[in-house]
Formats: C-alpha cells, sequence, structure tokens
C-alpha cells in the first residue's frame, strides 16, 4: 500500500485546477487585491504614486514586478496597525512575530482572512495524510506566534479533535499522548525529536502508541532529521511553512508523494523567486529567495513580501493528483549566511557533513566570535552514547575527523566540540542554532 492511499484533497477542485486555471485565478485576484491595498493603505498608495503605478496597470501577473517590495521592516516602521485595511472592529484576532531586535511584527486577521487561512491549514493537513477524527495534539505555544492557533484552527476545520497541550512539559505530553490516544503531533521538528528522546528514555513504546502523522514546521527540518524522527517513532513526518508577515503556517504544505517539496495554495499566495541582490527573477526552478504575494488578505494586505527564505519553485503536475505549484524545502534564509574570515558559511552546510558522520545526534549548535581579533567558529556537536568513550586519544581523533569534514566542504577551518549525550540545550518551539557574538571592532 503507498502512502498515497490515505491522503484525501482537501478541496480537490481548487488542488487539482489546471495552470491555466489557476493562473486565471490569481490574475483576478491580483488585480482585486491591488484595488483593495492602493485604496485603504496610505503606506501603499503613496508607494505606489511614487512609482508611479495605479492598480490599472496591473493586467498580466508578471506585472506583480511593477509594485513595490514589501520587507520587515516596513511592519516595523508602521506599527502597530499603520498597515491596517479594515476598521480594528472588524480584526477578530492579532498575532505577532518577535524579531531579534525592534517592535514586533503584528498582523491582524478578519473572519474573512481566518476562514482563508484554515482552509489552507487543513488542506496541508490532508496533504500529510491527517483525516477526520485524527487526534491532533498541539505541542506548538497557543500565544502571539501564528503556529499553534494557526493549526489548531484548521485541524479543526478538517473535523480533526484537537489536543491544545501546548509547548513545552514533554512529559505531560507523552502521558497525554497515552491517555487519549493522540495520532498527530503537531510541533517544531527539533521539539519532535526532543519528545521521541524523553519518551525512549522513559520507556514508551511507540511502535505501540497510536501516533501515525507528524505535522511539523516553523524551522527547516533537515532530511536526516526527519528520517530519523520517522524511524524512531514509527511515523510519518511531513513539514509545512509559512511566516507571520502573510498569514502564519499555511503558506505551503508537503504532500505524501514528493517528500522534498511542498505544495504552495497558489489561490491565495502568488509567489515569485528573485535573486536576493538583485531583486530580479531567476528562471523557473533555479534556486532564489521566495517572495510571496497573498491573495486573499483583508485585513493586512502585504505586497510582494521578500521572505529571505531560499528555494525554488516548479510547476509540474504532482504524483499526488495536485497541480498547485510546489517549492523545495527552505534549508536556508539569504540573511542566515556568516562570513567567516571572508568565507561564506551557511548552517545548513554544516548541518549537512555533521548528517553524513556516524556517531552524532541531530542536535548541534555554532558559536562564533571574534575575541582574538579574528573570526573564530566552533561547532559544538553531541555524540551519540556509543560513540562515547573514555579514550582521550579517540574522541581527539573523532573531532579531528569532523573538522576535517567540516573544512573540506566549507573551505574554512572551523573549531569543532564534542557534547556528551544530551548535553546541547533542547528548545521546545524552535531551535536557535546559531550564536554569533562578535563584535564590531
Ligand atoms: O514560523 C509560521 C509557522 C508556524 C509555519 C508553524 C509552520 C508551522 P514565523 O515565526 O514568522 O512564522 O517564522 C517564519 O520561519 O520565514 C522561515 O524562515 C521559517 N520557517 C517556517 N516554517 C518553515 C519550514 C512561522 N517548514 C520563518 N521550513 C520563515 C523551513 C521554515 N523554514
Amino acid at each position: 500500500m503507498s502512502l498515497l492511499d490515505n491522503q484525501i484533497i482537501f478541496q480537490p477542485i481548487i488542488e487539482t485546477a489546471s495552470r491555466a486555471e489557476i493562473r486565471a485565478i490569481q490574475l483576478a485576484k491580483l488585480i482585486r487585491q491591488v484595488n483593495w491595498t492602493y485604496a485603504r493603505v496610505p503606506w501603499y498608495r503613496q508607494k505606489m504614486d511614487e512609482m508611479g503605478v495605479t492598480p490599472d496597470d496591473i493586467r498580466t501577473l508578471e506585472d506583480v514586478r511593477k509594485l513595490p517590495f514589501t520587507d520587515k521592516q516596513v511592519l516595523r516602521e508602521t506599527f502597530p496597525y499603520g498597515l491596517f485595511a479594515v476598521p480594528l472592529t472588524e480584526v477578530v484576532e492579532l498575532h505577532s512575530s518577535s524579531g531579534t531586535t525592534g517592535k514586533p511584527v503584528v498582523v491582524g486577521y478578519n473572519q474573512h482572512d481566518m476562514d482563508v487561512w484554515s482552509e489552507c491549514i487543513a488542506r496541508l493537513a490532508c496533504m500529510a495524510g491527517v483525516v477526520p477524527g485524527d487526534r491532533a495534539q498541539m505541542a506548538f505555544g497557543y500565544g502571539m506566534f501564528t503556529g499553534g492557533f494557526g493549526l489548531h484552527y484548521g485541524l479543526q476545520k478538517l473535523g480533526c479533535m484537537v489536543i491544545p497541550a501546548g509547548s513545552g512539559n514533554t512529559e505531560r505530553h507523552l502521558q497525554m499522548m497515552e491517555d487519549y490516544g493522540t495520532t498527530v503531533l503537531i510541533a517544531t521538528p527539533s521539539y519532535a525529536m526532543h519528545i521521541c528522546e524523553v519518551g525512549e528514555k522513559l520507556g514508551f513504546d511507540w511502535e505501540k502508541s497510536q501516533l501515525r502523522v507528524g505535522l511539523f514546521g516553523g524551522e527547516p527540518c533537515p532530511p536526516g532529521l526527519k528520517q530519523e524522527i520517522e524511524n524512531r517513532m514509527h511515523i510519518v513526518c511531513t513539514d509545512n511553512y509559512g511566516l507571520t508577515e502573510v498569514m502564519g503556517p499555511g503558506v505551503s504544505g508537503e504532500c505524501l508523494a514528493e517528500r522534498d517539496m511542498q505544495h504552495i495554495a497558489e489561490d491565495h499566495f502568488l509567489w515569485e523567486v528573485v535573486d536576493p541582490e538583485t531583486g530580479e527573477p531567476v528562471p523557473e526552478g533555479e534556486q532564489g529567495e521566495l517572495v510571496l504575494t497573498p491573495l486573499d488578505k483583508q485585513a493586512i494586505p502585504v505586497l510582494r513580501y521578500r521572505t529571505h527564505d531560499l528555494t525554488y519553485v516548479v510547476t509540474e503536475k504532482c504524483a499526488c493528483g495536485r497541480t498547485h505549484a510546489r517549492m523545495k524545502k527552505v534549508r536556508s534564509r539569504s540573511d542566515d549566511m556568516l562570513i567567516i574570515r571572508g568565507t561564506n558559511v551557511f548552517p545548513s552546510q554544516v548541518e549537512d557533513v555533521l548528517a553524513g558522520i556516524e556517531g552524532l545526534t541531530t542536535h548541534y549548535r555554532i558559536q562564533v566570535d571574534n575575541e582574538t581579533g579574528l573570526d573564530r567558529m566552533t561547532v559544538l556537536v553531541e555524540l551519540k552514547p556509543e560513540a562515547f568513550s573514555d579514550s582521550y586519544a579517540e574522541m581527539n581523533q573523532f573531532k579531528h575527523h569532523i573538522e576535517d569534514k567540516l573544512k573540506q566542504t566549507l573551505l574554512v577551518g572551523v573549531g569543532v566540540k564534542l557534547v556528551e549525550p544530551g548535553g546541547i540545550e533542547r528548545s521546545f518551539g524552535k531551535t536557535k542554532h546559531v550564536q554569533d557574538d562578535r563584535v564590531m571592532r
């Protein structure tokens, strides 16, 4: 039996529409959305006036390129309500994402936006093999983060029983899974890994548990991590993608046919892939920065949002039957590149090297400083119990082996610190893999 046999398509007419139909829907919605935005949001009206563009200039999908880009900075500058296009009395929910600096980004939803949101989530849950009647346990936080409530509403829309456990308290999660017969776990992949490890320590038998599906998202899920969780928890893990500024989760989701790609809800999002330096489009199938224009967002319409997420998109029909374009799963962002003594290093490269080395867990940290005047990068790697040895010579040899492997790929020398099993701090939500303590000199 194939995994696809279990899969239902939540909205088959739209999810399997022809490319021509999808483009027609997108164009009609784009025109409507630009008119809505121009008429209601002074920031966009002024920007478009300065650029000499009016809503009437949007006649084809490619005309989206005439519109201004939006970035996080704009949302911060207009904090809290500057980009809202509906009266606040119409807004039914607020969410925000806290950045590392400055004001948070605040987004609002009216009832229409909430309905679209739930629909997008219900679709991606179905893509992952979730069905009505599933018991879905939430390990995302129920706060301003879009992950908790977003998935919650969508899973209810699909007809699931949602168990709103929230983030943290791993032992309680395990107890609830057993007591309530949880079939779906919603979490970041790194927290799911932690649940798996704690469960194993407590003697939890994953094979006997009713858990079937892992619905992960909110951070990159490298293939090695996914495989490891699937093998150890005996579940199918899928990964969905989204960001606060354009909705939250719900932008795209992995189906069970091609496990490295995610279908974009194309009737709700117009995608572009651009060169992160120039902002110019790259040819289809080539990697660049994903730019998203939500096509159905009333409370905060956002045009051409620069996600900084690096991916490529393909539009051929998928074996699962859906026709919506697929984006390659995001592994890195244009702004997470580290420059170490002049060499560009992406954390995902480090992750891939470590994944190929026997004896390491999936947990790691990258620390960067320039205390000595030069950039210094140290990778903390965690040993599996069976790789741990009392012999200093053996451990030292292993450390050098990892350093050599990293240097071969990164083309710059980095240090490695071996950490005992369980020694790298776990996170209940998104894991921060990089700590950059460099100071400007
Ligand atoms: O993380 C929304 C979300 C919640 C998506 C739960 C899926 C599940 P933000 O906190 O605004 O929103 O963070 C958005 O997180 O630009 C990506 O860099 C990263 N990200 C989110 N999902 C994935 C994923 C939510 N599946 C930022 N794979 C995005 C890789 C992801 N990166």
